[in-house]
């Protein structure tokens, strides 16, 4: 029996232009896919998009007209709401569909397959009746290269695609390159039945399905943007699958090119990084006078000169909005404030001026926002007080209307990466930079990171969690491999990006120790290291940077006095915070299968060597000074 069985005569549904377009990728597998969901659907109308720059217009225009965004008093700028139960990505019910006999991690949410489409495909079952479906061509990755997935989104949202219009590279011309093949990944996408304030009614039904034997994500009753956003946390899934059998990687990490401090050296470092959300990524991908290429999903890939080789798989930035403001992210709140095409969601809004959090200026008593008509103090459907803003307040805006833009963003060939950064989050444990002792030891390094939750989730604040690479919300292969892959990568190249941890949390009675901005600082360390320029101290949780140097780049930078007390608060070495840590991540990888040799021996070794050092000077905390 089909999976589907719908219209049979959902060519009638289009117009000829669609017709046409639709004809000109000349790809049976894409009109089967769109006949079939058409079929499911029932939309009152499918609208064929090729990414042309009248097709934008008309998405713009029409996720206005539809009610789904609203223009703001800045010409460009609109404000998209999502549902007050619809403010983060949904852990619950993103399921990957396991065909019987298979297993995966424990960690990973699977649904019986069989069972799981039964569910989904009846949630989508006429869920665009009055809507249009929208059927839309993007690439990930640069245009034209090795690391292009075209991808096909069919949404009845207007905003999914105005959002995937800036934040992805068009790929009607990939579709076409494909000369018929079925070698594209596709996202099936419903908001479902809308209330009034166009939001996602049966948000108990919302669910999203990842078919990685088929490349495909079924993704229904909702609207948040890393739910609804095929190309975005859904794509990343099934690349995730697809780097697995091909031998490369695909990560939830920035890639940035990070210039020295002395202006005097002309040259450009390119660095990736994993952060758990809001642990910082989006600002050290965006610390000033330093280039961006992208703040969230990179695929690596070895190039022909064994380096290792990034591309940004995106072209804009979905970013917390939360704390954008002229002092600490002055780059991304100039863009924010001036006129250019954006989306800003969940924020609040009075008279057409949009308001966040930790952006320096009161609130008005009341306004638009995530709740509705919003008052101060007033409590949401929950019970709950209602903040002005949401936490996890975003902005959608294309790269290229940064300042900051890295002339090789779109590089077909990548970028080659020198340096690759783990940020965690803790306020007790790490020091603010490290780097580690070898590839293997980085792969153990990103394989530990841990974080406090935050807001970007649904789910409880706050909490400790274990996050390998960041990317442990999106693996579908089990962690046992994925690590497994890392270390393999490295050994196959020529030359070994070199890995380093940030933590931007340490606090001391409550107050943290450092300023947002000094990671600038950091930044230029794991820079100079890169390229020779400092020594650095062996720890047994791997080489810190020596007091004089972090001094010296204080002063070049913020021209601001290090002194050695700050560096001793910072760079301690806090035995029995580590060794707890440790015995975390043991405990999570005991009951992981397949689990590289190598990930138990950096483990075993860290411990025996904090321990060690621990006896060796009688004491918890250790100074660098004193190592
Ligand atoms: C993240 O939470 O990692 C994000 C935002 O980048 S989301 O699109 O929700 O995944
Ligand atoms: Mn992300």
């Amino acid at each position: 029996m089909p999976e589907v069985v719908g219209l049979s005569d959902w060519k009638t549904l289009m117009d000829e232009e669609s017709r046409k377009k639709l004809e000109g990728v000349a790809n049976s597998h894409v009109e089967e896919i769109v006949g079939k969901y058409a079929g499911l659907c029932k939309p009152d109308k499918i609208i064929v998009l090729d990414g042309s720059e009248k097709d934008l217009a008309f998405v713009r225009q029409q996720a206005t007209a539809k009610g789904e965004e609203t223009p703001l008093k800045i010409k460009g700028h609109t404000v998209h709401f999502d549902g007050y139960y619809d403010q983060g990505r949904e852990a619950k019910n993103t399921r990957v569909l396991l065909p019987k006999g298979q297993k995966l991690s424990k960690s990973i949410n699977t649904i019986d397959k069989e069972e799981g489409l039964k569910e989904v495909l009846g949630f989508l079952e006429d869920s665009m009746k009055g809507k249009d479906m929208l059927v839309a061509f993007f690439c990930l990755g640069p245009n034209n290269s090795k690391f292009s997935i075209p991808s096909l989104q069919l949404t009845d949202s207007y905003y999914v695609l105005h959002s995937e219009s800036i934040l992805y590279r068009q790929g009607y011309e990939e579709f076409k390159s494909l000369k018929g093949s079925d070698d594209f990944f596709h996202f099936v996408h419903s908001a479902g039945e809308l209330d009034a304030r166009k939001n996602t009614k049966n948000i108990d039904k919302r669910r999203i399905y990842i078919d990685l034997e088929e490349e495909r994500v079924f993704t229904v009753n909702n609207q948040y943007a890393g739910n609804s956003v095929g190309l975005k946390k859904l794509a990343l899934r099934l690349a995730i699958s697809k780097a697995n059998k091909e031998d490369w990687l695909c990560e939830h990490m920035f890639v940035m090119g990070a210039k020295p401090a002395d202006e005097s050296k002309k040259r450009v470092t390119y660095f990736t990084g994993a952060f758990p959300s809001a642990c910082g990524k989006t600002s050290t991908a965006m610390i000033p006078g330093q280039s961006i290429i992208g703040d969230d999903i990179a695929y690596i890939k070895k190039g022909d000169d064994g380096r290792a080789y990034a591309a940004n798989v995106e072209q804009g930035i979905f970013g917390i909005i939360q704390d954008i403001n002229p002092v600490d992210d002055p780059v991304i709140y100039r863009a924010l404030t001036t006129e250019r095409e954006l989306i800003m969601s969940n924020i609040l809004v009075k008279d057409g001026v949009p308001f966040w959090l930790g952006m320096g200026k009161d609130f008005p008593d009341s306004g638009t926002n995530f709740a509705g008509e919003w008052k101060k103090d007033m409590a949401g459907p929950d019970g709950k007080p209602v903040l002005p803003a949401h936490k996890n307040a975003r902005y959608t805006i294309r790269i290229s209307e940064l300042e900051n833009v890295d002339p090789k963003s779109d590089d077909p060939a990548g970028v080659p990466v020198s340096g690759i950064i783990y940020g965690g989050r803790d306020s007790d444990t790490s020091p603010p930079v490290l780097e580690s002792l070898s590839w293997s030891h980085g792969v153990f390094i990103g394989a530990a990171v841990e974080s406090e939750t935050t807001a970007a989730k649904i789910g409880a604040e706050g909490v400790r969690v274990h996050d390998p690479m960041a990317n442990m919300d999106f693996l579908v292969i089990p962690l046992g491999k994925y690590i497994e892959n890392h270390l393999k990568f490295g050994d196959d190249l020529d030359v070994c990006p070199k890995i380093f941890a940030t933590n931007y949390f340490l606090k001391e009675d409550g107050k943290f120790l450092n300023e947002k901005v000094d990671k600038k600082v950091w930044l230029m360390w794991m820079e100079g290291r890169i390229h020779g320029e400092y020594e650095a101290i062996e720890t047994p949780i791997g080489f810190i940077p020596k007091h004089e140097d972090i001094k010296a780049l204080f002063q070049k930078v913020f021209k601001k006095d290090y002194s050695k007390e700050q560096y001793d608060k910072e760079f301690s070495i806090r035995i029995t915070k580590l060794v707890e840590r440790l015995d975390r991540i043991e405990a999570i990888y005991a009951v992981e299968e397949g689990v590289p040799e190598v990930f138990h021996k950096h483990v075993k070794q860290q411990k025996e060597r904090l321990l060690a050092l621990k006896k060796e000077k009688g004491k918890d905390v250790v100074k660098p000074s004193e190592l």
